[in-house]
């Protein structure tokens, strides 16, 4: 799961947002990686995001999970239909869901940013440094392509 704000104090927003992922039905949170501060891709007219990802265990279908994860957004005060690619107080992407991959409108996996992204790649390492994604790509290969990322001091 990828995990970004920029909006209403982001890096509560972000934990705030792995606190309501561990409360999911039949789900499990395994794993949670540090949290990233980087640029925002898209319009630059908008405040740094706060990145961070998450590995889950769930017994949730991926359009179940979809759902769940769209309330999480909802009660976060996300506004959808604003601007494509600007600010949002949470955004939860749905990464990877086991080695599945899906073409449907409402859900695309593996999340089709996922390799050009380095606010993905770097959390997502965290995670699981040995990772192959579906198509056979390391993502301790794919994130060398990137600059580092800066870590967020999480200290209350
Ligand atoms: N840029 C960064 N750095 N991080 C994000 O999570 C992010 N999310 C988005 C867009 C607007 C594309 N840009 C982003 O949705």
């Amino acid at each position: 799961m990828g995990l970004g704000s920029n909006l209403d104090n982001p890096i509560e927003q972000i934990k705030k947002a792995l606190q309501a992922l561990k409360l999911l039905p039949n789900t499990h949170l395994k794993t949670q990686s540090a949290l990233y501060r980087s640029k925002p891709l898209g319009s630059q007219n908008q405040p740094d995001y706060i990145n961070a990802v998450a590995m889950l265990a769930t017994k949730l279908s991926p359009l179940v999970l979809l759902e769940h994860l769209q309330v999480i957004e909802n009660e976060q005060g996300r506004v959808r239909g604003a601007e494509r690619w600007g600010p949002r107080t949470l955004d939860l992407d749905m990464l990877l869901y086991d080695n599945l991959q899906l073409q449907q409108t409402r859900l695309i996996l593996p999340h089709p940013g996922l390799y050009e992204r380095a606010f993905v790649l770097y959390p997502l390492y965290d995670c699981s440094p040995d990772l192959i994604l579906p198509n056979g790509q390391a993502v301790s290969v794919l994130m060398r392509g990137f600059d580092g990322l800066e870590k967020v001091s999480t200290e209350p």
